[in-house]
């Protein structure tokens, strides 16, 4: 099924037409508009009359996630705040988030190219979609949400915990869609197990939308048979409007990504080089329909693969492979992007802590944070101890939304690292 058939199916030449149609615009947008494009460009040596063909992106500087925080809040903007609707941010590495501004027909643009992502799935008006995503600045709920409304489904806007709630509306409202991260969703297989089959038989469950968060193809096997329904990837980004960027199609092989609303480039992380498709590096994004604030290349950090060949379902929009990991060392839990640094900063703010930390992801989303404190303290009162790790576990989780376990131990336990510092063991098993 399509939302827009004539659109997901434009032959490629056509479709690449209209990319360079808007790539030209857009770049000539932000020059004009956005001052800090303006000077990017210049050190770059560039300007938007060098843009001649797709090619030529190369041209063009990137956008780090640096650059949106030095613009924090406000400087990226290509029209006037009048004109804005919405606000959605994203954690970064520095305390300020990265902001992110829609207008009204960025929303448009959004919702239409996520009800093509559910409308590929098989999802109709007579739907009933339980968005178990938080709603707030995070992406995950609103954006999704607005899609499905556009379809004409019924959406029930859950957002996330509270399972016993989640199991008496999928049951009582016939819920046919869900919406999740996969966190959340190894969760709720544990509680589906638990219930057993009988439990499973009154729900009209058909599908699982996962996303946010990496995930490997034996977590979603795993969820697909303990949930009995099919579990489509979903991919997205704050800077890139939230969820909607890349989907899988019914044939579950790869994530389609719009490419009338984004250019993606494959990159060598460490050269920059852009790769040939088929090869693994990070993926690279320009939008190419944003009002409110366009993005040129942004460096996602996420570490995937363009797929060349086409889809059997017809679309001839590329697809991306399931995200390999991150070129940088951000780390999601419980859907919160977290960056080690924003750990670091909060410990070496506190007395008596010492340089060295690390931090262990488990299952269940359990993390805990190993520090070394000074001689003194460690060897001192026990109550002086217990402030501290009671004082260091709020900072944490004022700082990155979620409360860590603190341990802290003696100096000079924790290994000290040649080189480049190892700081996060993920041990967990879904990823
Ligand atoms: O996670 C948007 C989203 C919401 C996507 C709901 C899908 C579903 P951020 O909080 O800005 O936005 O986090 C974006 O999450 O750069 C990836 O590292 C990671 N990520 C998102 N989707 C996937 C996925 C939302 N399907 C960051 N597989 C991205 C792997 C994912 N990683």
């Amino acid at each position: 099924m399509f939302w827009q058939k004539n659109i997901e199916t434009l032959p490629r030449e056509q479709l690449e037409k209209l990319q360079l149609l808007r790539l030209k615009a857009t770049v000539k947008r932000v020059y004009a508009k956005v001052p800090y494009y303006k000077k990017l460009f210049r050190a770059k040596k560039t300007a938007p009359k060098e843009i001649k063909t797709l090619e030529d992106i190369t041209k063009l500087p990137f956008t780090t996630r640096d650059d949106l925080q030095k613009n924090y809040p406000d400087g990226l903007l290509s029209v006037t705040k009048d004109k804005l609707v919405r606000l959605h941010t994203s954690s970064g590495t520095t305390g300020k988030p990265k902001a992110v501004f829609f207008t009204e027909k960025d929303i448009a643009t959004a919702a239409n190219n996520m009800a093509r992502c559910l409308t590929m799935t098989g999802v109709t008006k007579s739907d009933v979609l339980q968005n178990m995503m938080s709603y707030g600045l995070f992406t995950g709920g609103l954006m999704m949400h607005y899609g499905a409304e556009k379809i004409g489904a019924l959406v029930i806007p859950a957002a996330i915990g509270n399972t016993d709630r989640q199991l008496l509306l999928m049951q009582d409202f016939g819920t046919t869609s869900i919406h999740l991260t996969p966190s959340y969703a190894l969760y709720l297989a544990a509680i589906f197990e638990k219930k057993g089959r009988a439990f499973r038989k009154k729900l009209k469950l058909k599908r699982a939308y996962m996303g946010a968060e990496p995930y490997t193809e034996e977590t979603k096997n795993k969820i697909e048979s303990i949930l009995k329904l099919k579990v489509y990837n979903s991919y997205g980004l704050t800077e890139m409007n939230g969820p909607g960027v890349a989907f899988e199609c019914g044939f579950q092989a790869g994530m389609h990504l719009w490419e009338d609303s984004y250019l993606m480039e494959i990159v060598d992380p460490k050269t920059d080089r852009p790769l040939p498709d088929g090869q693994t590096g990070e993926l690279i994004l320009t939008t190419l329909t944003r009002e409110g604030m366009p993005i040129i290349r942004y460096r996602t950090r996420d570490l995937t693969a363009i797929i060349p060949e086409k889809c059997k379902c017809g679309r001839t929009h590329r697809r991306i492979m399931r995200i390999k990991g991150r070129a940088d060392d951000m780390f999601i839990l419980r859907g919160v992007n977290i960056y080690p640094q924003q750990i670091e900063r909060v410990l070496m703010s506190v007395a008596h802590v010492e340089k060295n930390y690390q931090i262990y992801l488990e299952d269940n989303d359990k993390m805990t944070v190993k520090v070394e404190i000074t001689k003194k303290l460690f060897d001192g009162n026990l109550e002086h101890l217990k402030k501290l790790q009671f004082d260091l576990t709020e900072k944490l989780r004022a700082e990155i939304m979620v409360r860590p376990s603190v341990e802290l131990v003696e100096p000079g336990t924790l290994p000290v690292s040649e080189g480049k510092a190892k700081r996060v063991f993920d041990n967990r098993k879904i990823y």
